[in-house]
């Protein structure tokens, strides 16, 4: 299993978008956990890859290779990810995207995923959406709750905007704002008046399954 979570991870790291493709076929039919297989090998293969971009070692091109072999390996995965089908019942409905400025999306469309597959409905709204976008799809789709990912400290004051146009508009209380992303905090969260942070997918869904049921979390 490791040496497998290994090999994904080392797909990445070399960019190689057909062996991630492979490998990612090969864990479908196999005994492995989905979720195990992207978080363990592809997801930390990318973010090695953030790392030693960091450090000067890889450049941009590599940093665009990995996520392309990532992306490859997820358009596998996350259908059989969705398809798992945690829960039938429709606990909530929200609008979920990458604030303005920002075009990372690999995160969020896995928040997405896995708030479909624990029977949620989400409307994933892409990247680069604009706080008004946020609202006008929110309140279109009735939504309970709006998610704001944000990957860059400098598109992070995009999540703020949300939260302040919501009250300009005299919406604030009609969603729950929900904030995510790797540069995001509960801090950071608080400090904006989010409904709630969460590191990833999984404490995602746990987050907004107890806010939507009353049992937790800051009132707007
Ligand atoms: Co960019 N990038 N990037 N990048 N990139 C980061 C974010 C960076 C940290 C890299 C680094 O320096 N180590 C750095 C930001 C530094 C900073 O702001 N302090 C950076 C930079 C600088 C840039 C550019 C400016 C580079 C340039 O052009 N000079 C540029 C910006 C473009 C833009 O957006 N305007 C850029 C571009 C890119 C690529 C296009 C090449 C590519 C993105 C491809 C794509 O997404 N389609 C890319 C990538 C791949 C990364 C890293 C390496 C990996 C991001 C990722 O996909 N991680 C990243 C380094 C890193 O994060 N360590 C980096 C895997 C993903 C599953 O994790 O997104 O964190 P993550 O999502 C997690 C949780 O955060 C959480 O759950 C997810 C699942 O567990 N979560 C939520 C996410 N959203 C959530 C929402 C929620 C709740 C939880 O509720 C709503």
């Amino acid at each position: 299993m490791d040496q497998f979570l290994k090999k994904c991870e080392d797909s990445v790291l070399a960019g190689d978008a057909d062996t991630a493709f492979a490998l990612a076929s090969e864990a479908i039919g196999g005994e492995i956990d989905i979720l195990q297989v992207i978080e363990s090998g592809f997801v930390s293969g990318i973010r090695e890859v953030g790392r030693l971009w960091e450090e000067g070692e890889y450049f941009l091109p590599e940093l665009v290779m990995g996520a392309e072999a990532v992306k490859k390996a997820l358009s596998v995965l996350e259908p059989a990810l969705a398809g798992q089908e945690l829960s039938r019942e429709v606990r909530g409905v929200g609008v979920i995207g990458t604030v303005q400025g920002d075009i990372h999306d690999i995160g969020k469309t896995l928040v997405g995923t896995m708030l479909s597959a624990s029977g949620f409905e989400v409307y994933d709204l892409g990247t680069d959406v604009s706080p008004a976008r946020f609202i006008s799809e929110a309140e279109a789709r009735e939504a309970d709750f709006i998610g704001a990912s944000a990957l860059l400290t400098t598109t992070m004051p995009g999540q703020r905007a949300l939260i302040e146009m919501l009250a300009q508009k005299g919406c604030r209380e009609d969603f729950l704002v929900v904030v995510g992303g790797a540069p995001c905090s509960e801090d950071w969260a608080e400090s904006i008046g989010a409904a709630g942070y969460a590191t990833d997918a999984v404490a995602a869904v746990e987050l907004i399954g107890r806010l939507l049921d009353g049992k937790g979390g800051r009132t707007p």
